[in-house]
C-alpha cells in the first residue's frame, strides 16, 4: 500500500473501530454509518477523504480491514466500542493462531487470551498471520489454540468478513506455546 492509503487506512480504522465521536459521527448498533456521512464528517475536520480514494483504501489494504454494504461502511472487526455485529456462530477450523510477544506470555499463561482493549480475542486460521500481528509488538511469539477443543466445549467463535476469527477469551487450557508446552 502506498503512504496515502495506509494513513487513511489507518485513519478510517481508528473512527469505525475505536473514536467516531473524534470526528463527530455516530455508528449504529451494528458499527455501520452511511459512506456520505463519513465522508463529509472527514472533511468538515480537515482529512478529505475522495470516494476514489476510500474505494482504493476499502479494495487495496493487505486485509480487508472495511466492508461496505448498501452505502453504509464500517470495519469488519477489531472494535473496542462495543458494537454487535451479528454475525452467526461459526465452526472454526481443528486450530487457530495468535500472534503474541513474550513479555505477554507469564499473564496469558494464567489468565489466557483476553480482549484487553478489543470486543474479541483475535485468531487466524493461518500461523503466518499470527506472525505478522505478532511482529507489530517485538518478536512474534505464535500460540496455537485448541479451536476444536473449544467449540466442541460450546465457546462460540465468529468469523469476521475478512477471515479474522474471533472469540470471547481463550482459557488457558486451550493454548499451546511454540515448543509445544501447554499452559496451565
Ligand atoms: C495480548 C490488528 C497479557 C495479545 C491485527 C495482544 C489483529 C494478553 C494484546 C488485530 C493477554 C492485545 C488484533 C493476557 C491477550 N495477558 N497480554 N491475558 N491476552 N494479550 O491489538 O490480537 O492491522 O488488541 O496477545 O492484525 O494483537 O489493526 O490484539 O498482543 O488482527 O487491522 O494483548 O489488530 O489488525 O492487542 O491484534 P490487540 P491483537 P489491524
Amino acid at each position: 500500500m502506498t503512504d496515502q492509503l495506509t494513513s487513511v487506512s489507518k485513519l478510517l480504522a481508528y473512527v469505525l473501530r475505536h473514536r467516531p465521536e473524534a470526528v463527530g459521527i455516530a455508528l449504529d448498533d451494528a458499527g455501520w454509518v452511511d459512506v456520505g456521512v463519513l465522508l463529509t464528517a472527514l472533511a468538515r475536520h480537515g482529512r478529505t477523504v475522495t470516494p476514489e480514494l476510500l474505494d482504493r483504501v476499502i479494495a487495496g489494504t493487505d486485509k480487508q480491514r472495511f466492508e461496505v454494504q448498501d452505502g453504509r461502511i464500517r470495519a469488519a472487526q477489531g472494535h473496542s466500542i462495543g458494537v454487535d455485529l451479528r454475525l452467526q456462530p461459526a465452526t472454526p477450523p481443528p486450530v487457530l493462531y495468535h500472534g503474541t510477544v513474550a513479555r505477554f506470555l507469564a499473564s496469558i499463561d494464567v489468565e489466557g487470551l483476553q480482549p484487553r482493549g478489543r470486543t474479541h480475542v483475535h485468531l487466524s486460521a493461518d500461523r503466518r498471520t499470527a506472525v505478522t500481528v505478532g511482529g507489530r509488538r517485538g518478536e512474534p511469539v505464535v500460540l496455537t489454540v485448541d479451536a476444536a477443543g473449544m467449540h466442541a466445549l460450546g465457546l462460540v467463535f465468529h468469523r469476521a468478513a475478512n477471515g479474522v476469527w474471533l472469540t470471547s477469551h481463550v482459557p488457558p487450557r486451550w493454548i499451546t506455546l511454540p515448543g509445544g508446552r501447554t499452559l496451565a
